[in-house]
């Protein structure tokens, strides 16, 4: 198995529990975020749903994640903005790993749950594993939508996750 951290107790933290936390971007590569987000949200598309691909669904999508969005200019400068600030961090954690996927999230503050999921598998996981790296750009909490998890859980559940494969967590 491919090692994921450069450090041995953070490695073995996220091969037993799923997870780790690390202080990751300084308070100003936070700002230069969050005014990037706000200067660029016009040139947003627009979230996709089930009705562009002409697929009917009564699940309403209640957040906004860049990766479904409309516009895939916006989305490639989003990718590069975020890529070009976490890359300097990321490489003092992890080893040899490059991104795939870049995204803000929204959550709207009266329902704007991100329901239960485990990620997409976007590698044979019997060789290495593939990390998010969640960080919020504002105080998170319950109210204003902070992430959840549950220890242990990443090795329990289906190794073939993607899109239009039914989770084995949608009925919990
Ligand atoms: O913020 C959330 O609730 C979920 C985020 C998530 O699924 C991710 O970053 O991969």
């Amino acid at each position: 198995m491919r090692k994921t951290f450069t450090d041995q107790g953070l490695e073995e933290r996220f091969q037993k529990d799923g997870y780790v936390e690390v202080p990751f971007l300084t308070s100003k590569e936070v700002e230069m975020l969050k005014t990037y987000y706000f200067d660029s949200l016009n040139e947003s598309g627009g979230r996709l749903g089930p009705e562009d691909e002409k697929h009917q669904s009564n699940q309403e999508i209640t957040y906004d994640f860049t990766f479904i969005d409309k516009n895939s200019d916006y989305k490639q400068q989003v990718f590069d903005m975020i890529t070009n600030a976490f890359m300097k961090r990321v490489d003092d954690y992890l080893f040899d790993y490059k991104p795939i996927i870049a995204n803000f999230i929204r959550k709207k503050e009266d329902g704007g749950e991100v329901p239960l999921h485990q990620n997409w598998a976007f590698a044979d996981e019997h060789k290495c594993a593939t990390v998010s790296i969640w960080c919020p750009l504002v105080d998170s909490n319950k109210e204003n939508g902070t992430l959840e998890v549950v220890p242990g859980s990443h090795k329990r559940y289906g190794e073939v996750r993607g899109p239009m494969i039914k989770s084995e967590l949608a009925g919990i």
